[in-house]
């Protein structure tokens, strides 16, 4: 059994309810408040707008119901702690928000410095999933939304989004996992306001982490980015019997590790595109099969200021000759010259059932 991602028109999620409700592994939607209806699909709601098309968008990630060798297609949903999860016999989706003021400010015991509200929140949010999918044997992590308010804000001396990082990389290291080579694809934005609010992608798979040869790994960025490095890859290939799924992380218009045209929003869309398209061959080189690319693909583009949109979408068009298939989504990107991040994630099928790690 595996899994498809379906970006639906909300008013199927809401009216076709009962066509993917008992096969959804989870939902995001941007925009819509009233989650609660589709109870046991664990789901965020990102409260932010949407700039195209209906005023509502979601993401229905669904358990694949052909599984390949009759094994039961069911899944089971459940909670423990603040995590609300689904899972079926390879994936495992869940959801967490946290509200900053029920952590009030400390001391991290391994350096006594002081940690920030949002510091120890993102630690006890990635301590409980560590947490939980290592007891139920879902510990390969592949894909992690991190949404946080006032991403760019500094308090406590740190820019907000360093903060997490703080947190992010603390939990990391208290659990037993290999940083080298086990970082998640993420992504990492801003809303105006909520809770610290993360969806991830676990599972029984071991998947390969891919980065991008015209960007240094964000887990060695140099220290001007903050105390502690984002942990995170580029990319992650997972690739269970014939079918491969690259998650592609937040790309944004970083060559090296600098920024690129700042305050051109034209400009650093079309640098993100040609670091889509680098990621994307970099994946089909270690998969050792031209199986993924950018056209055809649906893409998430969060937009830091509205007016940029149909600057955005103009670039998209001209890239991709033609039809664009995408969602955009204002929301802050994690340095405040970034205009735009496009994240995606494509599915495939393959000749051969494994990877043959180059
Ligand atoms: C970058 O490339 C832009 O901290 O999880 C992109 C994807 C970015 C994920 C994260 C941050 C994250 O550094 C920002």
């Amino acid at each position: 059994m595996g899994m498809k991602i379906e970006c639906m028109p909300f008013p199927d999620v809401r009216r076709q309810a009962q066509a993917w409700q008992d096969r959804a592994l989870g939902i995001v939607c941007f925009n819509e408040s009233n989650l609660g209806s589709f109870n046991e699909v664990p789901g965020i709601h990102l409260n932010t707008p949407v700039l195209a098309g209906e005023d509502i968008a979601c993401e229905v990630w669904l358990s694949d119901t052909s599984p390949r060798n009759n094994s039961s297609s069911d899944v089971v949903s459940s909670n423990k702690g603040a995590i609300q999860y689904r899972l079926n016999d390879e994936l495992l989706f869940g959801v967490i928000s946290l509200d900053e003021l029920t952590f009030s400010q400390g001391q991290t015991q391994q350096t006594g410095n002081e940690s920030s509200p949002l510091q120890q929140a993102t630690e006890s949010a990635y301590r409980q999933i560590f947490a939980l999918i290592d007891e139920l044997g879902y510990s390969n992590l592949y894909r992690f939304w991190n949404y946080l308010a006032d991403i760019n804000d500094i308090s406590h001396g740190l820019e907000r989004y360093r903060q997490f990082n703080v947190g992010r990389k603390n939990a990391l290291m208290q659990s037993s996992r290999d940083l080298g080579s086990e970082m998640p694809a993420a992504c990492a934005l801003g809303l105006a306001n909520g809770p610290l609010s993360i969806a991830f992608l676990a599972g029984k798979t071991k998947a390969v982490a891919i980065e991008n040869p015209r960007q240094i790994k964000a887990y060695d960025y140099p220290e001007q980015y903050g105390p502690i490095t984002p942990s995170f890859s580029r990319a992650t290939l997972l690739h269970s019997g014939k079918q491969a799924t690259l998650f592609i992380s937040g790309t944004a218009s970083i060559v090296g590790h600098q920024t690129q045209h700042t305050s051109d929003v034209a400009a650093q869309t079309r640098e993100t595109l040609l670091n889509l398209d680098a990621v994307i061959a970099e994946a089909n080189r270690v998969l050792g099969q031209p199986r993924f690319n950018l056209h055809d693909t649906f893409l998430r583009v969060y937009i830091r200021y509205p007016k940029d949109f149909n600057a955005v979408r103009a670039e998209l068009q001209r890239y991709l000759k033609g039809e664009i298939n995408a969602m955009f989504i204002q929301a802050d990107i994690c340095r405040h010259d970034l205009l735009v991040e496009i994240e995606a994630t494509i599915q495939c099928v393959t000749e051969f059932d494994r990877v043959e790690v180059a």
